[in-house]
């Protein structure tokens, strides 16, 4: 791995182009046009607001996981999604059941801040977040410090977040007004089985 950047309370690892160009270039194609990109809405103050981003959830039959305050049972892996979770997992060594698909069609699509922390994670989580098409700001806040790490993720790059990171920073991809193109972001989780059963019942 490469050197930790998170200065204190976790760990974070950035691996510029994980994928070369051509490589990175074929798959953004690929997932644009293939996965099953979804439009959901959540319910705050009352109202059905869109989420600022098309998602899509896929893994092994049992991922079941909670986003947008819906459960949603996981996609059958495309043979490029596999391909990349197998490469991920033998960077990582690590195995991960589940990903999270994100397209952000332009610099008005963002995520607002949060930490991947929900109970069906697990307590230290081993998240993999894999970047193409444009680069976009990625920002961290430490929960108690307030102190700020911003890191630009470009086409093809890994990002590995790991050890106690999910305590103690939240992160968020701002909104721009700068002209942006499309960006995919697929984070690779291992999702505890039992997870939606929970969930539900809470
Ligand atoms: O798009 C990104 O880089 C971040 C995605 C993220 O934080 C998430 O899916 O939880
Ligand atoms: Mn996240």
């Amino acid at each position: 791995m490469t050197d930790n950047l998170a200065p204190v309370d976790g760990e974070l690892y950035l691996i510029k182009q994980f994928y070369s160009l051509p490589e990175s270039n074929q798959l953004f194609a690929q997932l644009q046009a293939d996965l099953a990109w979804q439009e959901e809405a959540i319910f705050i103050y009352g109202r059905w607001v869109k989420v600022p981003r098309l998602m899509c959830w896929y893994g092994d039959p049992d991922a079941c996981y909670r986003y947008s305050g819906v459960n949603h049972q996981p996609m059958v892996w495309t043979p490029a999604l596999q391909e990349i979770k197998e490469k991920v997992e033998s960077q990582c060594q690590y195995a991960f059941n589940s990903v999270l698909a994100n397209l952000y069609r332009d610099g008005k699509d963002s995520m607002g801040c949060h930490a991947d922390d929900e109970k069906e994670l697990g307590s230290n989580p081993v998240i993999a977040s894999l970047s193409l098409g444009d680069r976009r700001l990625f920002k961290l806040h430490h929960k108690k410090s307030t102190e700020k790490l911003d890191i630009v993720l470009g086409h093809g790059d890994l990002l590995v977040m790991a050890g106690t990171l999910q305590h103690h920073w939240m992160h968020s991809v701002p909104k721009t007004k700068k002209l942006k193109t499309p960006r995919i972001n697929l984070t690779f989780r291992k999702i505890k089985t039992d997870g939606c059963s929970r969930a539900s019942a809470s």
